[in-house]
Formats: structure tokens, sequence, C-alpha cells
């Protein structure tokens, strides 16, 4: 494909053109806002073209294609990423500036597109753009919700939700495409019937019929002039012109793509959730199964050209879906309808946690999708038949698809794909040995781990342009199409010049995240301090609470006139689900802890607590590259992988870790020297056995002492979270074993302050940290799935 050059003359002229077209004024006479409008509107359309190439190039080689099925994606602001893809960094820059214009205040104005909770969404993401830059072809398939993940704001340290407006401009980035908009039945009646050829033909009588349009956005490649499409459906009214609707039909439909679910790791049975995922699972199957016919004569190729990925069990319901498709539409037997089935379906799982896990009341799933339930009996039924002579009746019901009363998605999931995978090794072992062990032991062909990757192209060059272009000025730039050449940065270590212009760049990045804070929340920030950083949902197997006794700690020995080792700011961001008590408590507890020590004198500035409001994509490309710690301490054997781990190492961040997730592949990668680990193992924490919380409290009294300050009025401002979170802790046995990984933490913190201590030691490791991330760029995860689950081709294209 060929790249169209653009100058900086060629795009100043579109740029001021498409002004004047677009609000008939001149650039100088409209709003940051515009601006932005109109910037988005310019870069769009250079590579409107890349999308039909893209498209064309992939029907023309009749390439197999990949459909990454995701109820989430969080693609975080689509200018930035674009205007770097698409190799007009400078371009843009300095034609704006030739406006008058600053690039870095246009890009602020973009609302971020918040359409997941968190990790699941955003690897999605991650995926889709890795998949672009490596000529992949694989479109994202999932929803165009109308609000997005709720804004968060603080009154009086309490979380309140605001409705995400996340289209208030418009749509700059998705295309409306009617045309190809299909209905998606629910509810009413199904049963089979022969037509007149004898061929069982399904009758449905009294569905609801919902259409689904598809918004379709363009995923640019990096340099290769590939644009994939993310296709995102919208519930609207059928167009039936005899047919009229009441208004709470109307709100009925509407209803299904309105908002985003705001849980991200506790399971609620809600049918309107039920509805989501059928919703954009039947369009996405029915308009790829249409798309398929289009080009090809019969089904027997459909596993050659086509591979549907289910991106955790939310979208699961793909199974039966395409089966229905297959059998009722199409008219295959049930034998090669499951072949072709199996072949076509692949499955990741992402969480261990027996609450998150999808499970549907057989009714409420039987009334929902009458057909599909009665494709997912014949599934339960012909998967028993099969595996009690070999397993037993015992072993084989507890995980058959139906049970319990309840449909269960990571069973059905499981059966109906070819390959399941975990998203770091010790979550795939952990899988096979416990919860989908007996399907291991039935189908150990099937599962593999692929162990979770990042975009470095958003997360170093995006978030830290200045670290990128140290790296390309040391190694070459390289590492942007192979990430494992940022081994090369090896060359930092003990080389002092460069050292401290990584330390010149990690001042900078400290200083403008120090302006942020001041500017949004009126703290002063000392950035000679460490700035300990942790970013992720608010969760209690997360642990921020843990880290959160440690602060309490460090302000009791302010308070006894000790020093600290070393300044500290400590930084949270992180989003509790609405309907999440306990979490929303940690938050009200987190800033009345910072409440208090910002504004005590004593403390001074060696200690600061700073809860950013409304962690999103957009702030962390402000806080990641101005960590120094990275905070990984959930419970070992909770945190399927983690992502921000990855993101804050290819930073420079130090970790201090847990052995969990992928911060044990972290730690291999660096070195148990350039990391910090404590706490509990996997085995450790499973076999925790007869623990008494409240025997650790009685007996340390360190512990004793923190604990005592949520109880005794030292933070008078929450003491019914306090009391809550104490008894939690004390009297409920701490489920998440803090107080026994405590001391361990405390230890952990303390080499943190020593390594601090010699700077030249701490760049070192920190260069140590950006050398060894290539490993974990989602650039190589994403051809592990290529190659190993979907078998389809990988083309580097242009560069
Ligand atoms: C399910 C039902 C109802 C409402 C919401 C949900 C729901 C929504 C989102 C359940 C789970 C999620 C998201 C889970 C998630 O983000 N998991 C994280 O996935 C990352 C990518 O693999 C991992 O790195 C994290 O360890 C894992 O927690």
């Amino acid at each position: 494909m060929i790249l169209v050059k653009i100058t900086e003359k060629k795009f100043v002229t579109d740029f001021k053109q498409k002004v004047t077209e677009m609000y008939t004024a001149d650039y100088t006479d409209v709003s940051t806002d515009q601006l932005y409008q109109v910037l988005a509107a310019v870069v769009h359309n250079y590579f409107v073209n890349d999308q039909q190439e893209t498209r064309l190039k992939y029907k023309k080689e009749d390439r197999k294609q990949v459909f990454y099925f995701s109820i989430e994606f969080l693609p975080g602001r689509f200018l930035g990423l674009n205007i770097l893809n698409l190799g007009l960094n400078e371009v843009v820059e300095n034609g704006l500036t030739r406006l008058g214009l600053s690039y870095r205040q246009i890009k602020e104005a973009e609302p971020e597109p918040g359409l997941g909770n968190g990790g699941l969404g955003r690897l999605g993401s991650d995926f889709l753009d890795s998949a672009a830059a490596q000529g992949i072809a694989l479109q994202g398939n999932g929803i165009h919700y109308r609000y997005g993940l709720f804004d968060q704001k603080f009154v009086n340290g309490y979380q309140v939700e605001i409705p995400d407006d996340w289209l208030r401009s418009g749509e700059q980035w998705g295309a409306r495409r009617e045309n190809r908009a299909c209905v998606v039945r629910f509810g009413g009646n199904a049963w089979l019937q022969p037509d007149s050829l004898g061929r069982l033909r399904a009758n449905y009588e009294n569905t609801q019929d919902v259409m689904a349009v598809p918004y379709d956005y363009g995923i640019t490649g990096y340099h290769n002039g590939v644009a994939n499409r993310m296709r995102l459906w919208s519930a609207e009214l059928p167009n039936e012109k005899d047919k009229i609707y009441t208004l709470a039909q109307k709100e009925e439909i509407n209803q299904i793509t309105e908002i985003l679910y705001p849980d991200d790791s506790n399971w609620e049975g809600q049918l309107l959730r039920l509805k989501q995922e059928y919703f954009f699972v039947s369009a996405g199957v029915q308009s790829i199964v249409r798309a398929y016919r289009h080009l090809h004569q019969g089904f027997g190729q459909l596993p050659e050209k086509i591979a549907i990925h289910i991106n955790d069990t939310h979208p699961a319901v793909a199974i039966p879906e395409l089966m229905r498709v297959l059998m009722d539409e199409e008219f295959l037997s049930w034998n090669r309808a499951w072949n072709i089935t199996k072949k076509v379906m692949s499955y990741t799982n992402h969480t261990l946690m027996s609450e998150a896990l999808e499970t549907w009341p057989e009714g409420m799933f039987a009334e929902t999708l009458p057909r599909i339930y009665q494709i997912v009996q014949e599934i339960d039924r012909r998967f028993r038949v099969e595996m009690t002579p070999l397993y037993g009746e015992n072993l084989v019901s507890t995980v058959a698809p139906l049970g319990d009363g309840k449909v269960r998605m990571a069973y059905l999931a499981v059966i109906g794909s070819h390959s399941v995978n975990g998203v770091a090794k010790v979550h795939t072992e952990l899988l096979e040995s416990s919860v989908l062990g007996p399907l291991y032991k039935m189908y150990p062909e099937r599962f593999n781990n692929k162990t979770n990757g990042i975009n470095l192209k958003r997360w170093l060059q995006v978030a830290n342009p200045e670290l990128a272009t140290l790296l390309d000025k040391t190694i070459g730039t390289g590492w942007q199409h192979h990430p494992d050449e940022l081994q090369k940065f090896m060359v930092a270590v003990n080389d002092q010049k460069v050292l401290s212009q990584m330390g010149a760049i990690r001042h900078e990045k400290k200083k403008q995240l120090a302006t942020f804070i001041e500017s949004e929340m009126g703290i002063k920030v000392n950035t000679h301090a460490i700035f300990d950083v942790q970013i992720k949902r608010l969760h209690a197997y997360k642990r921020q609470l843990l880290h959160a006794m440690y602060i309490i700690d460090e302000y009791l020995q302010i308070k006894a006139g000790q020093k600290l080792a070393a300044p500290r700011v400590h930084i949270f961001g992180a989003k509790a689900a609405p309907s999440y008590h306990y979490a929303k408590q940690i938050i009200k507890l987190l800033n009345t802890l910072a409440e208090k020590i910002n504004n005590d004198p004593d403390v001074g500035d060696q200690l600061k607590v700073v809860f950013i409001p409304n962690y999103g994509v957009s702030l962390a490309e402000k806080v990641i590259p101005a960590a120094d710690v990275s905070e990984q301490i959930s419970l070992a054997g909770k945190e399927a992988s983690g992502t921000s781990n990855m993101k804050l190492m290819a930073n420079g961040a130090v970790t201090l870790a847990t052995m969990d997730g992928a911060n044990i592949e972290i730690a291999d990668a660096v070195g148990q020297e350039n990391i910090v680990t404590f706490g509990l193992s996997v085995a450790e924490a499973e076999n925790y056995q007869n623990y008494r919380a409240s025997d650790i409290y009685d007996s340390d009294p360190e512990i004793h002492r923190i604990l005592d300050t949520l109880i005794d009025g030292t933070f008078a401002d929450c003491q019914t979270e306090g009391q809550a979170i104490f008894d939690s802790l004390v009297k409920y046995n701490d489920q998440y074993l803090l107080l026994a990984d405590y001391q361990s933490y405390k230890a952990g913190q303390a080499r943190i302050d020593s390594l601090y201590q010699d700077r030249d030691s701490w760049y070192n490791i920190a260069a140590i940290n950006v050398s060894q991330s290539g490993k974990f760029s989602s650039d190589y995860t994403i051809e592990r799935y290529a190659e190993e689950i979907w078998q389809v081709k990988i083309e580097q294209g242009a560069q």
C-alpha cells in the first residue's frame, strides 16, 4: 500500500479549509473543542482510503479473518495514536505551531471513549492496534454504548458517578453503516417444523425484534497503510412501517445499548446484560456469515476463512448462535455445524475468581433466548452422553453447560471452542488445576497460555514521547517495529550520559504530572520524592488497602518525630463499581488520609497522598511516565495477569509486587535484583489455613497501632468506613490476607527506599526495566494468537 505523502504545507491547507467548511469561520475564531473536531476530521480523511484498500486487499486475497468479540473495548483517545501511526507527528505539531495553535491542548479536548471497565477492554484495544500494526486481518466486534463508564468525582471524599456522554461533540471516528444493519430477535416462542423440502425450519412467534446498526471505526496500523475495523453495534427500532411501538417498547429497545455495566469483577445476573451479550453477538455472527456467503460456496471452508475469538465468556453465546445460523438458516446438520463451530471458536479466560464467573438462571435464559436455549440443551445432552462413560457422571455434571439450574458460560465456552487460554503462565496453570480442572482433563490439547501484552506505541510513544525519543537516539528506531530490540538499551546500564538523560526525562515527566495535580487538585507535591503509584480498578483483592496501611504507618512515624528514609508521594487512580460498597469505603478512607496528611504541618514535604479522580486511559498516559514505583500487590492467585504492571515497567518504574499474574514473568525478565517482590506465593496463599487475622492484630504491635487509627478518631472524617474496614480485617478474618503479608510488604517498601538513595543504581534498574519490556509488547502476543490459535497470516508490510 502506498503512503500518501502529507507535507506540512498540505496539512495546513487542509486544516484551514476544513475549519471553513465545518464552521464557516476562521481558525482563530473557533473553540478548542471545535479545533479538535476539525483536526480529527482532517486526520480521519487521511486514512479513509486505507480502510477501503485494506478491506479490498483482504477480500482479493480471500484471507482468513479473525473477529475479536468483546463486550468492552477501551481504545483511549484516537487522535494522538492515529497521527503517530500515520507518521504525521511532526507535520501536525509543526503545522499547528505555525498557525499559533497548541497540538497538546487540542488533543486534550478529545472525549475519551470509555467503553470498557479496565484491563479486559483495554487489552482488546491494544490487540486491535497491534493486529493492525502486524498486518493481521482482525476486526473488533462490540457494543456502541451511548454512555461509557461513568465519570468519577469526589464529593467530601466519596465517589460520585456522573454519566459519561462521550459522544457530546459527535462521532469523529465512527461511521454509521445503516445498510449493514441486521435484526436480532429476543423472547417469544421458537419451534422447529419441516418445510416443503422436508428440512427443519425454525419458527418464531411473539418475538421482540431489535435492529442492530453498526458503527465502524478505522484502526490504523503503525506506518504500514493498514486500517482494520472495530465494529460497534447500536440497538434501534426496526424499520417496519406497519408496526407501531409504544413509548415503553421504544425505551426497552434503546436501553439495550444505552449503558456499559460498571462492574468488573463481580457477577450479577441482570436480564439487560444478557440481552446486551446476545445482541452484539448475534449481529456479529449474522454479518460474518452474510459476508462469507457472499464470497464462498458452501460452508466447508468456513473454519479456513473465519475465526471468532471470544474475549471472556460475555460473548460465549456466539457458540449456540453460530450453531443456530448454520442449522436453522443454512440447513447444516448438527454434526457438521458443531464441527465447524468448534473450529471457528476460541476463548480467553480472564479470571479465576468464582464470584466473577458468569452463570445465567436457566429460566431467564430460556425465556430471553428460547431457540438458543434449545441449542444449549442439546450441547449439554451430547456432552453428557459422550463424556459420562469416560469420566463418570459425577465429574461430568460438575462441568456440563447446564447445572444447578444455571447456564454456565465458562463451561459452554470451553466445550464449544478448539482453544482455551489464560492470560499469564500462572493463571493458565491455575485454570488447568482448579476452575477448569475437569475440562482440562477431558480436552488437554485445547488449553494454552498467552501472556498479555501492551501496545508500546500508545504506552511509550504517545504517553512518553520524551523517553521514546531518547530510545531512538540511543538504540535506533528498530524497537518500534521489533520491540525485542529494546534489549539494546542495556547499553544505558552504567553509561552515565544516557542515565542522566533518562533521569532528566523522568524528572520532567514528574514535573508535568505535578503541574497537573496542582492545577486539578490544588495539591503541591515534591518532585524529588518517590512517586509511588497504584492505578487500577478498586477491588479488595487488588489490596489498595495494604498500600493504605503503609501510608498510615509512615504517618505515624512522622508523628512520632521520625524522618522518612525518602520523601514519598502516594498516587492512586481507581474507580469503584457503584454498587461495590466496600470498595467505595476504601476510596473514602484514602481520600480522608490524603486530606489529613496533606494538611498536617508536621508532615510537610515528606509525605503526600494524591487520589486523582476519574482514572482512565487518558489519565494513565499522564501518570505512568512519572511513576517511580509500580504497586502490583494483589493477593497471589487472584490477579489473572495485570497489564498496568507492564505499562509502568516499560516507562521505567520499579515494580513492587507479589508473585501473582504477569508479575512473575516480569520478575523473570528483569531478574530478582531489579524488582522488589514480597509476600505469600500462590501455593502458600492457597494453603493458608487456620488463618486468624485477630492473632496477628494481637501479636504485632505495629499492625495493631495502624489498624487502631481506623477506629480511634485519628481519621475522624471516616469513622464509619474506618470501623467497617477494621471489622472486615480483624473481625471477619481478612479474606485477602493483608495482615499476613503486611510485614513483608513493609520490608519491600524499605528496600525501595534504600535503592532510591543511590540514584545511579535506581536509574540503572529503571533502564533495565525499560530494556526488558519489549517481551511484553502486544505485537508479540497477537502474533502468538495468530499463529497458534487462529492460524492466520502475519504481514508486517511497509515500515
Ligand atoms: C460481567 C457481568 C456483568 C457485569 C460486568 C461484567 C464484567 C465486566 C468486565 C466482568 C469482568 C470484566 C473485566 C474483567 C477484567 O478486566 N479482568 C482483567 O483482565 C485483564 C486482561 O486480561 C487482566 O490483566 C486482569 O488481571 C483481569 O483482572
